[in-house]
């Protein structure tokens, strides 16, 4: 019996006396739960400011950048057949050969600014960086070590010029830290002697430092987007791991920090041993999105996504199915219209340069929002019946409701089912406003919308509905008398 296991007994033999607190669930029902020092801090979602702009944010950019763009998913003529950014961890790869590649990290055209104003013109409302992946290079000059690039022949720092160019052009920067780190001597994955248990103690210290260093540095950091956090050792490190989001907050208010950083009392990781969410969102839709809105259990939460099957970092070659614009901006609107944000993976080449596919993609995208962005920034779920050519999204502001149509039916009829006592009121395309479609009522709160198809678009096209609630049932169908 796990540990957990033991608890819930105990709990459940014990009654209502021992061993349960009475915590609120979202809808404030009370229920019974385990005690847990190291649990979720917070049922329900944030609702301050900094919160609420995330939530509105949509799609955002990652990045993927280190000293595997030199290897790039490629040593001594060999393909590494796994995401470029573990190749050290390949038997092919002598670990030493890979801790030595920093020495020709030279990224010299590296230029903020264009990578920022590329991330605008796809719509980007937000970057997350790799400050430090699993091999423990670091972005930034760390006091605390000396592979970083401070050491390389480029020598300046790269996330500092980051922060400001794209906060200039108006996205927020999260930066992603590995606490998984292959090149601290203290790092274990597993505690299992006096020894291994002493070295952790100074790898807990240094990630703490580096952590710290890192929000020092870059005040204007929005949030931290923690990986690398799976392994056994990690897993025993609820207090400290606790202490350590506190301390986060409070040197950044209002700060956001998903699920994947610490665990609870028993280990449990994203939920606590009660199954609530730790952190201000869910961190797990990895290269995966929810399939319907009860996957979600009512928090935020955000999709990271690559461009290919599965390439953060640069990889010379991108083998299987790449993902064309209208895949990833279905996704997108999938994402939104489940109340999650959409994140778009981008892994730069060892000069700082973004591959062709990848600028095509920016273009592509950016086109799409540039018409349609209405429909995606801050917009969420709406609660009618899905319908099979694609996605509802809802202002939550204005409350007008945006069908976003990937699969159009051959005979361009779009159904709409809506709830009781809702009237559309308006009903037009948004990338021209001045077409408006006359719904056809076909049942009691069933529409059909007739898309001219003899006008095929070339990309996912937005029907905006203006709606409003009515008193009464049934304004224009008159219900057959059979
Ligand atoms: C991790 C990294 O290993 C990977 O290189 C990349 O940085 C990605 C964003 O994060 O990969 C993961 C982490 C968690 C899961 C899958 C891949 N997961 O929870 O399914």
């Amino acid at each position: 019996m796990s540990k957990k296991e033991v608890v819930l007994v105990v709990a459940m033999l014990a009654g209502l006396n021992f061993g349960k607190v009475m915590a609120q669930t979202p809808d404030n029902t009370p229920r019974s739960s385990i005690a847990l020092e190291h649990g979720s801090h917070r049922l329900g979602k944030r609702t301050d400011p900094m919160m609420e702009k995330w939530r509105n944010y949509g799609l955002g950019q990652f990045i993927h950048w280190g000293v595997y763009s030199i290897t790039a998913g490629k040593w001594e003529g060999k393909d590494y057949p796994g995401a470029s950014s573990w190749i050290r961890s390949w038997s092919e790869m002598p670990a030493e050969d890979y801790d030595q590649l920093y020495l020709q990290f030279d990224p010299e055209r590296f230029d903020p600014q264009s990578w920022a104003k590329q991330a605008k013109a796809m719509g980007a409302k937000y970057m997350i960086i790799t400050t430090k992946h699993h091999d423990g290079f670091c972005l930034w000059p760390s006091k605390f070590t000396e592979y970083d690039i401070a050491s390389t022949p480029y020598k300046k720092d790269l996330i500092g010029p980051m922060v400001e160019a794209y906060e200039a052009e108006g996205i927020d920067v999260y930066l992603y830290f590995s606490v998984m780190d292959w090149n601290h001597p203290g790092f274990r994955t597993d505690l299992k002697t006096a020894e291994d248990r002493e070295a952790y103690e100074e790898f807990k210290t240094f990630t703490r430092n580096q952590i710290l260093e890192l929000l020092e540095r870059y005040p204007n950091t929005k949030g931290l987007w923690f990986d690398g956090t799976w392994d056994a050792a990690w897993k025993e490190q609820a207090d400290f791991a606790d202490k350590l989001e506190s301390e986060m907050r409070e040197m950044i208010p209002g700060i956001i920090i998903g699920s994947r950083f610490r665990p609870d009392d028993y280990g449990n990781r994203h939920f606590d041993s009660n199954g609530d969410l730790m952190g201000d969102y869910e961190q797990g839709w990895e290269r995966k999105l929810p399939e319907g809105i009860e996957d979600v259990k009512g928090n935020d939460w955000d999709c990271v996504m690559t461009v290919p099957e599965n390439q953060w970092g640069y990889h010379y070659d991108w083998k299987g199915h790449v993902k064309t614009s209208f895949e990833l901006v279905e996704m997108l609107v999938k994402s939104v219209s489940l109340n999650g944000n959409f994140v778009l993976n981008f892994g730069p080449d060892r000069y700082g340069e973004f591959r062709n596919e990848e600028r095509k993609l920016f273009k592509e995208i950016g086109d799409w929002m540039e018409i349609n962005q209405e429909a995606i920034y801050g917009c969420g779920y709406l609660d009618w019946e899905k319908q099979d050519w694609g996605y509802y999204t809802k202002d939550r502001e204005t409350g007008k409701i945006y069908m976003v149509v990937f699969n159009m039916p051959i005979n361009g009829a779009l159904r709409i089912k809506t709830p009781e006592k809702v009237h559309l009121d308006k009903v037009y395309e948004l990338k021209s406003p001045s077409k408006i479609f006359v719904p056809e009522e076909i049942h009691k709160d069933e529409y059909f919308v007739h898309y001219p198809v003899d006008q095929p678009g070339k990309s996912p096209i937005v029907i905006v509905i203006e709606s409003s609630k009515t008193q009464e049932e049934g304004k224009t169908y008159q219900r057959a008398k059979t």
